[in-house]
């Protein structure tokens, strides 16, 4: 497996801007990719924080771990509420009333606050172009309220509202495909991300930030409690999920598909699900059927990513498309 770092450690900023102090569980993979994504993003951000753990955590009153402007908003409208503080920066400005450069504006919300109840809020902001980052951070249920399934929940996991009993075992329908969703909006830059992969995630928010026009990052967040690991398994479940192709690492840009940690054997799924306390229970033949789907739909991203690549090779070759 080969991660290309453009970042690399010793240019890291040392700053942070998700102070310590906050109140995230231990081994809390979500908040690791924030601080990460904040690393990447620097000092001139907005936030607009949907409800969810991560506003939780950071902002019991009358404390905060945020170092940069930040805006706690309803789980419906966090995608609107960045909308209309990127029209707002335009407008003040245009009309030179703050300083012209470049602020970052950023909405973030678990993953039941993107699939479920602000994905109107955010496809509007998709569509209409405005130029913001929405980050998912996906720890797969509404942990904050103790482990709610949600439609990003994979099948078979047990929540509180998807149980294991004698007649279903756990969640009995396939994780929304929130990547495919933002693509459809036909938006300039989308990309998938794991903290367990630091540089390829700081890469990708960087990438994001430079994009004129919506990008969108759905951060895989390992949650020890929701997920039933060990707080110190946290990096090693997320390179499971990469190493066993049931969370692929990869971006579009302008609609060309690229993998951006490759795997070139996707390891047996039992050894990502069997661990995890919410899939203990599957039987062996439901983590085949898991598994199938899983290689399928890697094998449909490497052939997008395959053509994307030829796409490319034939329009930098002479004559081609890029040389005109
Ligand atoms: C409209 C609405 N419905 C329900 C709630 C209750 N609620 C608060 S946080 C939460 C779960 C959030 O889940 P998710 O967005 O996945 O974030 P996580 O807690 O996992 O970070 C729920 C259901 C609410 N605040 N508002």
């Amino acid at each position: 497996m080969k991660n290309k770092d453009v970042y690399a450690v010793k240019t890291l900023s040392s700053r942070e801007y998700f102070a310590p102090g906050h109140r995230a569980c231990a081994g809390c993979g979500e908040v690791l990719a924030l601080r990460l994504i904040h690393k990447a993003l620097g000092r001139d951000v907005v936030v607009a924080s949907a409800t969810g753990c991560m506003e939780i955590v950071s902002s019991p009153f009358p404390f905060t771990s945020w170092e940069v402007p930040w805006i706690h908003v309803a789980f419906e409208n966090a995608a609107a509420v960045a909308g209309g503080i990127e029209a707002g920066l335009k407008v003040l400005q245009r009309k030179g009333k703050i300083e012209k450069k470049k602020i970052f504006v950023v909405a973030m919300a678990g993953d039941g606050g993107t699939a479920d109840i602000g994905l109107q809020a955010l496809s509007g902001a998709l569509e209409r172009g405005h130029n913001f980052l929405f980050i998912c951070y996906d720890n797969e249920a509404y942990m904050n309220t103790g482990v709610q399934r949600s439609s990003s929940t994979p099948f078979g996991a047990s929540t509180m509202t998807s149980p294991v009993g004698s007649i279903r075992s756990g969640q009995q329908t396939w994780k929304k495909n929130m990547v495919a969703i933002a693509a459809a909006h036909g938006i300039p830059y989308i990309a998938t991300a794991s903290p367990s992969y630091p540089m390829d995630l700081m890469e990708k928010v960087g990438k994001a930030a430079k994009t004129e026009g919506p990008a969108y990052i759905h951060v895989l967040s390992v949650c020890p409690p929701g997920w039933g690991i060990p707080s110190d398994k946290t990096i090693k479940f997320g390179r499971l999920a990469v190493e066993t192709g049931f969370f692929p690492l990869y971006e579009i840009e302008e609609g060309k598909y690229r993998i951006t940690v490759n795997v070139e054997k996707l390891l047996p799924l039992d050894k990502y699900l069997k661990p995890q306390a919410r899939f203990s229970h599957l039987p062996q033949e439901l983590v085949e059927q898991v598994s199938r789907r899983v290689c399928s739909d890697w094998k449909v991203l490497k052939r997008k990513a395959e053509k994307a690549k030829e796409v490319k090779e034939m329009d930098s070759s002479p004559g081609g498309r890029g040389v005109r």
